[in-house]
């Protein structure tokens, strides 16, 4: 193992939240994700490199050591499961709640139900808590269309403000889980890599703790 450190993140809300971490940890991208087109970018530390990549990759990735960090919504984890890495800190950004959502004049018909999500696990479990047999289709986006065009009764998804929701004729329903993003470190790198990583973590610790 090379004692570079390679830190998954995916573009968008995660990046941009987390940079300000990453820089009082004293690491700062040479290039910007939503500008270039590389997938590996540099950084002002010569042994830090960032890959992006989708948001339900980011888990993968640390999981099997081909990031030593990563940067997850608790959402993308619960799905992904756990195994091989350490979920280290509550970053507390990109915040929003899993929820089960249906159309406003929304009535359960009695028989089983359908819910279409991207959390199919997630989903499994919680309705199985509940004692509800469900059946799950597996969408990969636009969960909201489920229900508007008859593929579900309900979905599962993110929602912050609930403004898609609201503008696609959907309400929020039961709250699943509080979700915000995790630093999450690989078993193996965080043994063999512990000093790097460990001065890395307590940084960004102390600057979302300000
Ligand atoms: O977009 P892509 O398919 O590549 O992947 P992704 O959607 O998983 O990635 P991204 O970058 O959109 O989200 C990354 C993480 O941000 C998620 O895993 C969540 O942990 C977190 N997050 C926080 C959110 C939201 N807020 C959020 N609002 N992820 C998605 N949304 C969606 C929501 O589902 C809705 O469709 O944004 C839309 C607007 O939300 P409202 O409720 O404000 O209207
Ligand atoms: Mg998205």
């Amino acid at each position: 193992m090379s004692k570079n450190i390679t830190i998954a993140l995916s573009k968008g809300r995660i990046f941009k939240e987390t940079l300000p971490l990453l820089e009082a940890a004293g690491i700062t991208p040479k290039d910007d994700p939503e500008k270039s087109r590389k997938l590996i970018l540099d950084t002002n530390q010569d042994d830090v490199k960032l890959v992006i990549i989708r948001a339900t990759d980011v888990p993968t990735y640390v999981q099997y050591g081909a990031a030593d960090i990563g940067v997850a919504g608790k959402d993308v984890l619960m799905e992904h499961g756990g195994d091989g890495l350490y979920e280290l800190v509550d970053l507390h950004i990109a915040k929003c709640k899993l929820m089960t959502a249906g159309m406003v004049d929304y009535k359960p018909h009695g028989g089983r139900l359908r819910v279409a999500t991207k959390f199919v696990n997630v989903a499994r479990q919680y309705f199985a808590e509940q004692g509800q047999q469900v059946e799950v289709i597996k969408l990969y986006g636009s969960m909201e269309l489920g229900p508007i065009v008859g593929l579900s009764d309900l979905i599962v998804d993110v929602v912050d403000t609930g403004n898609t929701l609201k503008a696609n004729g959907l309400k929020p329903m039961d709250h699943i889980a509080d979700v915000s993003s995790r630093l999450i470190v690989n078993k193996a790198s965080l043994k063999v890599k512990h000093d790097r990583i460990q001065q890395m973590v307590e940084q960004m610790k102390k600057a979302v703790n300000k």
